[in-house]
């Protein structure tokens, strides 16, 4: 069987997606794209080149007969009108983080999806499927390093566009730290602090504070620190460091060679997001459709979706307010649904 897709956004990341499915996805196909109207010129021209239909409306394309299963990769406001449409149209939807950026979408969606009876659901992060943080995790699993104590976390981007503000360091760009270190370390957060550093980068505009730190702590009082700093200039540069009770896990940037030449040894660092997580991408892709197949959608689940919302709803109103704000989860709706025990992290 192979899987017709209907693609909704073919802005950067919609493209990347596109490019993967048609290219190195078994199973899975890109029947139908779809973008804004003022973007009518340039998603003809993917339709074109794919072999595509292209659609002026999203609604109409999740509605399609032509279309099996959904991605949605607009930009974050419009991703939680989408999937609930899917969930109506009973079609399998990949909608790229967040799910949405208010917790409350994220429970219309839960509610959608438990009323419809089965997971359609899988929210798209990636870093689940990534290799070092699968291996950092097993090492924690092991427990061979006794408890997990401290993470000092980075997420840095070379730079951003001037459409990109203050809030979306934490919505758009922490929200990957919001599902990952829970997943990672098997427990969720229960409170966040962020604080703008008075010193700025220069190549940050008026409209985003850049860095910024995110602090955060666990259910057990593992604390967490974060710096999120989008205009970095170096790469994509994305750390994580475990420090246990008699041993520090690392995430290590995949990088295949080094360069010694002239006293100087150097390793290259990531460009950027599609580069640092192409086989990431790649296997989260490969395992949706396989679960579209199968008829079971699995990986991350609206339930995850809406603990990473209400983390970093959290994180933004403790930037307005000075404070450090409690994350308060509602108790999961459907544990055996969501596979979740204790309100723990499904994936
Ligand atoms: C972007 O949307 C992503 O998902 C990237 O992984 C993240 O690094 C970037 O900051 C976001 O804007």
């Amino acid at each position: 069987m192979v899987v017709n897709i209907g693609l909704i956004g073919v802005g950067a990341i919609g493209k990347v997606h596109i490019e993967r499915i048609q290219n190195r996805i078994s199973g899975a196909q890109v029947v139908a794209v779809c973008d804004l109207p003022k973007k009518e010129a340039e998603t003809k021209k993917i339709a074109k080149a794919i072999g595509a239909e292209y659609f002026a409306d999203g609604f109409e394309l999740i509605k399609s007969d032509k279309v099996d299963a959904v991605v949605i990769t607009t930009n974050d406001p419009a991703h939680p009108q989408y999937t609930l449409a899917a969930i109506e149209a009973d079609k399998h939807v990949f909608c790229e983080k967040p799910m949405a950026v208010d917790p409350a979408d994220c429970i219309k969606v839960m509610d959608a999806e438990m009323k419809h009876g089965k997971r359609l659901v899988q929210v798209g992060f990636m870093r689940a499927f990534d290799r070092g943080y699968d291996e950092v995790k097993a090492e924690l699993d092991s427990h061979k390093y006794g408890e997990p104590l401290l993470l000092h976390c980075t997420h840095r981007n070379p730079s951003v566009g001037t459409e990109y503000d203050t809030p979306m360091a934490v919505e758009n760009t922490a929200v990957h730290e919001m599902f990952t270190l829970p997943w990672l370390l098997g427990e969720n957060f229960i409170s966040a602090k962020v604080t703008l550093p008075r010193k700025q980068t220069r190549n940050t505009h008026s409209n985003l504070h850049d860095p910024q730190m995110i602090y955060l702590e666990t259910e057990s009082g593992v604390l967490v620190d974060l710096e999120v700093f989008v205009n970095c200039q170096w790469g994509y540069d994305i750390n994580c460091k475990v420090v246990c009770e008699t041993g520090e896990l690392s995430l290590l940037d995949p990088h295949y060679h080094e360069v010694k030449t002239a006293n100087k040894d150097s390793v290259p660092i990531s460009e950027d997001w599609s580069d640092r997580f192409v086989q990431a991408y790649d296997t989260e892709f490969q395992s949706w459709t396989n679960s579209v197949i199968a008829d079971k959608t699995s990986g991350p689940s609206a339930w995850d979706g809406y603990c990473a919302s209400v983390s970093t709803a959290a994180a933004s109103k403790s930037r307005e307010t000075g404070k450090t704000e409690p994350i308060n989860l509602i108790d999961c709706p459907n544990p055996e649904f969501y596979g979740v025990s204790k309100n723990k992290e499904s994936v």
